[in-house]
């Protein structure tokens, strides 16, 4: 994308400070986020980065912004990512994790807003307890929380809305992701950037069960080439994409390269399984690779490139 001016809510966060920053030399970039988990040290610093500290659900700012701004590209990355955090208050995060997505489409359908393409993140999450291995984008979903619940829902609606008023849109499944700006600071955080936190402070890593758990582990980087691909490609309209790496991983194997690359000992306690979670995950990118998607981040490669930046 070149020359255009772009929204990612939820910019200050770590997929969208990632994303900011690779988009941020030939555009203009509108960043709206709450810093309730992204911080400002996180956005790229350039005057073509418009920085409001604000939240996604009000509506009357959101309109204005809109109107005012007249986006190519909406990169609708917001959201309250800790499952156990929309366990707990369901209703508060399924007005960040929904009803907003929802206004946005909303505002651009009633101003009449010439966007080039609305890009929702989805999650794995919504195919829960499904089984089901490799996870494609035909699979059965099973959402189980609420974080997955809006999240479909959201998916749905940004892509039928879209169909319905000529609106292009996109929605895409991330699976884990990892690497730099991923914040640590609760304990329902990414695994990995858990575990680099261990690392660099010598403190100890609990592991929920034996640590031969499965996950399609996804470098940033991936991501944001998937995000960039999807933004531009014409056929990527009213669709959905997972976006991961084809290859599940174990926590345990993933220790061990952290082990090597860093030459330190990760000191482990183990607990037991954490409710609720699934033992293993990996999808079937098939559908974004026939788009010309390719990762290119080996998990090995991916852990490098992360430790170098810490
Ligand atoms: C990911 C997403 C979640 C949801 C879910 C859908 C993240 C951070 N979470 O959850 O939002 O989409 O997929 O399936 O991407 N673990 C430990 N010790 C720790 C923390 C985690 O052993 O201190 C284990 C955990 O029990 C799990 C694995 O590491 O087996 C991955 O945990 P996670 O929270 O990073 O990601 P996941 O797949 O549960």
């Amino acid at each position: 994308i070149k020359n255009s001016r772009i929204l990612i809510t939820g910019g200050a966060g770590f997929i969208g400070s990632n994303l900011a920053d690779h988009l941020i030399e030939n555009n203009e970039i509108v960043v709206v986020d709450d810093l309730s988990m992204g911080k400002i040290e996180n956005l790229p610093k350039s005057t073509q980065l418009h920085f409001f500290k604000h939240s996604i659900t009000d509506t009357n700012f959101m309109s204005k912004l809109l109107v005012k701004w007249n986006f190519d590209y909406i990169f609708l990355l917001a959201a309250v990512a800790s499952v156990a955090d929309t366990i707990s208050r369901p209703c508060e995060t399924h007005k960040i994790n929904q009803d907003a997505n929802i206004n946005v489409m909303e505002m651009v359908r009633v101003n009449k807003l010439p966007v080039k393409k609305i890009l929702f993140s989805s999650s794995a999450a919504v195919y829960g307890n499904n089984p089901e291995l490799p996870k494609c984008e035909s699979s059965a979903i099973d959402p189980i929380s609420p974080y997955a619940i809006d999240k479909f829902a959201s998916e749905r609606f940004v892509i039928d809305y879209g169909k319905l008023y000529h609106i292009p849109t996109v929605a895409t499944r991330f699976f884990n992701v990892y690497g730099p700006k991923q914040n640590p600071k609760s304990p329902y955080s990414g695994v990995l950037s858990l575990i680099s936190h261990s690392l660099m402070n010598d403190s100890i890593f609990t592991i929920f069960g034996d640590g031969k758990q499965t996950r399609d582990f996804t470098y940033i980087s991936d991501v944001v080439s998937a995000l960039e691909l999807l933004s531009a490609n014409p056929i990527a309209n009213h669709e959905v994409y997972n976006v991961a790496t084809e290859i599940p991983t174990s926590l345990n194997k993933v220790l061990k390269i952290f082990e090597k690359i860093s030459g330190k000992k990760i000191t482990l306690a183990y607990k037991n399984e954490r409710k609720g979670d699934i033992r293993d995950s990996y999808a079937d990118v098939s559908k974004i690779k026939q788009l010309g998607f390719s990762p290119r981040y080996s998990i090995t490669y991916g852990l490098k490139k992360y430790w170098d930046m810490l």
